[in-house]
């Protein structure tokens, strides 16, 4: 199975505002539709932040930013996953013609997440993420890293079936960057073949992350797109069922050329 690709699009007000709510969405579909040309299987649309200390976005704004970029994609045919930590935006994004569910807390954040993902019909990706994206850098404290995050994924897929959502629709993620150091992500991309023992397939997200410029030197997030790249080549390698990235057309070219090789 080819390694299918996400693409990143991130409405958050410093992304594509120009002051007014129906061009900035105007301007998001647009991006969304260039990465869907470019090669994207799906665009994963989101309205917070998940760095560590940016500030909560309340429910209604979330909404705002999000659910016109994802109704006007979908209007358009486009495969639309929504990244979102709230039940209602899962809810609001679904009735938009969200074909897949994002969630970084795994659906731990919000009580009523299960629920609304047990009465969809789609995929919905569970992420690694010890405690929230405000303690989440505490956390980063492991014995073995790659067990402890496998038997983290493994109860959270347990506590999902045990919801009604069937394993078939579960993706695992390991969350690379979310409560863990830069010897902790490598042994997580070291280790990514052990993902396969979950049942379920995986998910990789790396691209732009910090564990390039501290591998590799220093260079903002914009000049990260080779290292990028080797992040998500290893991810075929290991068979990631998907990859999430800025870069779609970068992406698709390396994955064509590695697939070829490999095939
Ligand atoms: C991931 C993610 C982010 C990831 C999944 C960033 C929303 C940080 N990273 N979702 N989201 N996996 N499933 O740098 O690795 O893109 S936000």
């Amino acid at each position: 199975m080819p390694t299918r690709i996400m693409g990143i699009l991130n409405v958050t007000p410093d992304s594509f505002s120009d002051g007014g709510r129906h061009s900035d969405a105007e301007a998001a579909i647009a991006a969304g539709l260039a990465m869907r040309a470019a090669g994207a299987d799906i665009i994963d649309v989101g309205g917070e932040s998940t760095r560590p200390g940016a500030p909560p976005v309340p429910l209604e704004e979330e909404l705002a930013r999000t659910i016109p970029v994802v109704e006007g994609l979908a209007r358009h045919g486009v495969p639309v996953s929504i990244d979102t930590m709230k039940a209602g935006v899962m809810k609001a994004a679904l009735d938009a013609g969200a074909v897949m569910l994002n969630d970084v807390s795994a659906l731990t954040a919000d009580p009523e997440s299960l629920a609304v993902a047990a009465a969809a019909d789609v995929p919905v990706v569970l992420m690694h993420m010890p405690g929230t994206p405000q303690t989440m850098q505490a956390l980063a404290r492991y014995e073995d890293v790659l067990a402890e995050v496998l038997a983290h994924l493994a109860a959270r897929i347990a506590a999902c079936e045990a919801a009604g959502i069937a394993r078939a629709r579960l993706i695992a993620d390991p969350g690379i960057g979310f409560g863990k150091g830069l010897e902790h992500n490598l042994a997580l991309l070291r280790g990514l073949e052990a993902f396969h023992g979950l049942g379920v397939p995986f998910l990789l997200g790396a691209s732009r992350k910090s564990l390039i410029p501290a591998l590799a030197g220093p260079a903002p997030a914009s000049d990260r797109l080779p290292g990028s790249l080797a992040l998500a080549l290893r991810g075929a390698e290991a068979g990631a069922a998907w990859v999430r990235v800025h870069d779609v057309a970068e992406t698709a070219q390396a994955l064509k050329v590695w697939q070829a090789i490999h095939a």
